[in-house]
């Protein structure tokens, strides 16, 4: 009888040590060939180097693999040596509990950027102190620009679960007449990233006016000891004229936490 069920299973490499059967089986099945389960498994323990199933896998003691897919998986505990998404996101919708190890190796915590805010500005202004948004191509939107930002500047309180580090990543464009000034961000009041910007007349206008922008797209990553529950990020620049004859826009702000 166990033969004939082994010869119908195809699909699966791994070894079932003690198979649900009518019967009482008291020793494992080793199974040279492959397995499919479309239906519902239950035994008492699996060792396998790989398990796929379209069903139901269910064991009363362990499960030992080296890979497992699947898009759902209920678990009363889990050890595992690395994550991987198989989409952009790991999305965990419970309380997540992170104990550290005994031994002096890093935590989740202390190796891993957890992204906080994203604010891209595409429907909005996400809360910032000034909300003039605007666009180079009618699809892209970020915060400032042409007749906007100059002098003033622009900046947000963000509330921040419990960390040690914060990392500030965002664009920045130099919009227009750009003539030696500085770009700067703040966290907290402290000036903790810089650039000059100059326009040239054979640079390339992306955006704002007529003139030729100084930069576009300025990447910004800082990354600074921070533990308090509010962090205030600024932009600004020394621009002192018209924001209409130079500006400044930022776009894709983000705050990671660890
Ligand atoms: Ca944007
Ligand atoms: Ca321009």
């Amino acid at each position: 009888m166990l033969k004939a069920l082994i010869n119908k299973m195809k699909n699966i490499r791994f070894m079932i040590c003690l198979l649900f059967l009518p019967f009482a089986l008291s020793t494992s099945v080793n199974l040279a060939s492959d397995l499919e389960v479309t239906g519902t498994l239950s035994c008492e323990g699996i060792e396998a180097s790989s398990i796929n199933t379209t069903g139901t896998i269910s064991t009363s003691q362990d499960i030992t693999t080296d890979q497992v897919e699947t898009s759902s998986i209920i678990l009363s505990e889990l050890s595992l040596d690395e994550i991987y998404a198989l989409s952009d996101t790991i999305t965990i919708n419970a309380n997540l509990i992170i104990n550290s190890p005994s031994s002096s190796e890093s935590s989740f915590l202390e190796t891993s950027w957890v992204l906080r805010d994203h604010h891209d500005f595409e429907l909005g202004s996400h809360g910032w102190s000034h909300d003039k948004r605007n666009t180079c191509d009618g699809e892209d939107f970020f915060l400032g620009g042409h007749c906007a930002f100059s002098h003033e500047e622009v900046s947000k309180k963000f509330k921040l679960p419990p960390h040690n580090m914060v990392k500030i990543s965002a664009n920045y464009h130099m919009l227009d007449k750009w003539e030696g000034e500085t770009a700067y961000m703040k966290a907290d009041g402290k000036i903790v990233w810089t650039m000059t910007g100059t326009s040239h007349e054979q640079g390339a206008d992306i955006c704002g006016g007529k003139q030729p922008d100084a930069k576009f797209a300025v990447p910004v990553d800082v990354t600074i000891p921070h533990s308090g529950g509010i962090l205030e990020v600024t932009f600004g620049s020394t621009l002192k004229g018209d924001p209409c004859n130079a500006s400044y826009a930022i776009d894709d702000v983000m705050v990671y936490l660890r």
